[in-house]
């Protein structure tokens, strides 16, 4: 018996690795590197409030929906849609900025787009979605072929036999109707932006192909090089060679249910904020072969510092939205991302909060190029619902979908999994779970949470949230001068934390209306708004075990929380620079900050 409970025990543990080996085979990893054809451009649009291309009017899906593409067969045929002299709108893109109609839309659009298709032997052909807000249906020629919800992170469908030769559509049914038990929930403070709002692709690879891979340091070593890398159609045996030419590595590996992991001893150049090095790594199987580059850095904390290759680093940062400067709207375009990434260089910063869900790919990439340090987040914000079972899946989901994405960009420390949630047991339970899941795919990163939970104790502000326990950083979104106390008040403000771990001002901040003047008493004026800077940065410099700080925020943002006729207009004003690239005064007072001081 003790035999038989052995092996069972091996082979429980055998399947419980394994099923965490495949977490991440889903996506295909770097698709930036990948033969493909774009599905961005016009697409015809049908907006549907009462998902009438859905439901029938007894209110059961139907099976003849909008996503059939119907047309007219002959003059006395009855088909209330189409979409061939319906109105169009750009993907990538959200909806809401490109046609006034839609500027507070929220419901059901269905986008539809004609593609021509020629089938290549031994090749297979998916359909990549960078993101979707919020919820996807996809239909290929009239067929549903799968769903996606969450509305930041890439999904695929693996589409080779439902393609035709020549002429193909795809539709979409976009839902992004706010839900309570969503993640974000029904209240946030930043636009709803529906749409297909990041590109679109086929992506084609030979039929046996490397799916995904991870290359990083391992934990704590900056000599050993550690990775696995999936194939898909494969079979136990196939080789796999990865190489890194610069550093004259070459390794072979062989394939074993799916994946074949491997080591790699090196002395590469650190990737750091001054050095953003990154190295050509290609990977290669008999019938495939990719090319990424990556950095190699370690990151860990001791006591209350936070340590970049093993030396203590202070994170000069600022938060950023994934709002287009000039034209609002999502960021739709790498010359977007570089402006935000510019800004946020004269700035000063080595550091970038990517709020409050994660940002397109190639703001990662960019920001990595750029030496920016990088905490990622998913939308886990205010009060989600953290008794609900189906509320946590998706949380989890958007987690996972970030780490696979991103795990190769030595830029990003940190992955946070909440933002300003409220204490409770069920929270704790929800985040702590989340916490691990985080560090079950990724051991090398740290993980954090923007925490507005302090007390208030004798020697000021208490830091004691129990969730503060799971994490390795613990942010800290305080609004001193602005939603509390007044801005004098707050250079004498003291903190203190009932944990030894590094502690992140995620957030600090207050509004102005840029080129609005008057006395700094004077809520929305600049100078009001550069008191705040200025006396919250001398709070700041008081606070011991600070490890860096990411104030709210770069740019002026839309957010339907924010009506102020004159002021807000529908922005949230706590941007350093107005939404038409407006530096205020605060700006410059962060700026002096962060250059002038040896931190
Ligand atoms: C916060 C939130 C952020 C808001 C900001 C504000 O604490 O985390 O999403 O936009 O405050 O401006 O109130």
């Amino acid at each position: 018996p003790i035999k038989s409970l052995l092996i069972l025990l091996f082979i429980s543990s055998f399947t419980t690795l394994f099923a965490q080996d495949r977490a991440f085979s889903d996506l295909l990893q770097n698709i930036d590197a990948r033969e493909k054809v774009s599905l961005n451009g016009l697409w015809d649009i049908i907006v549907d409030p009462l998902e009438n291309g859905y439901y029938n009017h007894r209110l059961q899906p139907m099976d003849n929906g909008y996503f059939k593409n119907a047309k007219m067969q002959s003059p006395s045929d009855l088909i209330e849609y189409n979409f061939d002299t319906s109105d169009q709108i750009i993907v990538p893109g959200d909806w809401n900025t490109q046609m006034e109609k839609l500027y507070y839309y929220e419901g059901t659009v269905w986008y539809k787009k004609d593609f021509n298709y020629s089938a290549k032997t031994n090749e297979l052909v998916y359909l990549y979605f960078e993101a979707v807000n919020y919820e996807a249906i996809v239909y290929l020629n009239g067929e549903r072929i799968g769903t996606h919800t969450g509305g930041y992170t890439p999904f695929q469908f693996e589409v080779t036999d439902k393609l035709k030769e020549g002429d193909n559509f795809v539709v979409v049914k976009v839902d992004n109707k706010r839900k309570r038990e969503n993640v974000p929930t029904v209240n946030q403070d930043w636009w709803n932006y529906g749409g297909i709002t990041r590109s679109v692709h086929l992506i084609s690879t030979p039929k046996t192909h490397i799916a995904d891979y991870s290359i990083q340091l391992a934990k704590g070593s900056t000599t050993d090089i550690q990775g696995w890398v999936t194939v898909e159609n494969g079979s136990d045996g196939d080789n796999v060679e990865i190489s890194i030419p610069e550093l004259r590595k070459n390794v072979k590996s062989i394939v074993k249910n799916g994946k074949a992991n491997f080591s790699i001893k090196a002395k590469p150049t650190l990737w750091e904020p001054k050095n953003p090095k990154l190295y050509e790594v290609t990977i290669k199987t008999a019938s495939d072969e990719i090319t990424d580059t990556i950095g190699f850095r370690t990151v860990s904390t001791q006591g209350s510092k936070i340590l970049l290759n093993g030396k203590e680093i202070f994170l000069k940062g600022i938060s950023i939205h994934e709002e287009a400067p000039f034209k609002t709207g999502r960021v739709t375009s790498k010359e977007e991302c570089r402006i935000l990434l510019q800004w946020a260089k004269e700035l000063g910063c080595n550091y970038i909060r990517l709020a409050h869900y994660p940002h397109s790919e190639t703001m990662v990439r960019e920001a990595e190029k750029m030496g920016f340090m990088i905490w990622s987040e998913i939308p886990v914000y205010w009060t989600i619902l953290f008794d609900n079972k189906d509320t946590y899946a998706n949380a989890k989901n958007q987690l996972t979908e970030m780490i696979s994405r991103d795990k190769n960009r030595a830029a990003i420390l940190m992955w946070s999994v909440a933002n300003e949630t409220p204490e409770g047991e069920a929270r704790l339970d929800f985040l702590t779970n989340l916490t691990n899941e985080a560090r079950k795919l990724d051991n090398t990163r740290l993980i954090t949470a923007a925490l507005d939970t302090q007390s208030e104790g004798e020697g000021g502000k208490m830091i004691e949230d129990p969730l503060g326990k799971a994490v390795d950083v613990i942010g800290i979104n305080h609004y001193c001068g602005w939603y509390v106390d007044e801005p004098q008040k707050c250079s004498s403000v003291k903190w203190a934390s009932a944990y030894d771990k590094p502690m992140i001002m995620s957030e600090v901040g207050g509004g102005a209306l840029y080129g609005l003047h008057g006395s700094k008493n004077e809520r929305w004026t600049e100078e009001y708004q550069a008191e705040v800077y200025r006396t919250n940065i001398e709070m700041m410099r008081n606070i011991e075990f600070l490890s860096g700080l990411s104030p709210w925020i770069l740019m002026d943002f839309r957010s339907s929380r924010r009506p102020l006729k004159r002021i807000q207009e529908d922005f949230n004003r706590k941007g350093l620079i107005s939404e038409q690239g407006m530096k205020k005064q605060a700006f410059y007072i962060l700026r002096d900050y962060y250059l002038k001081e040896n931190n």
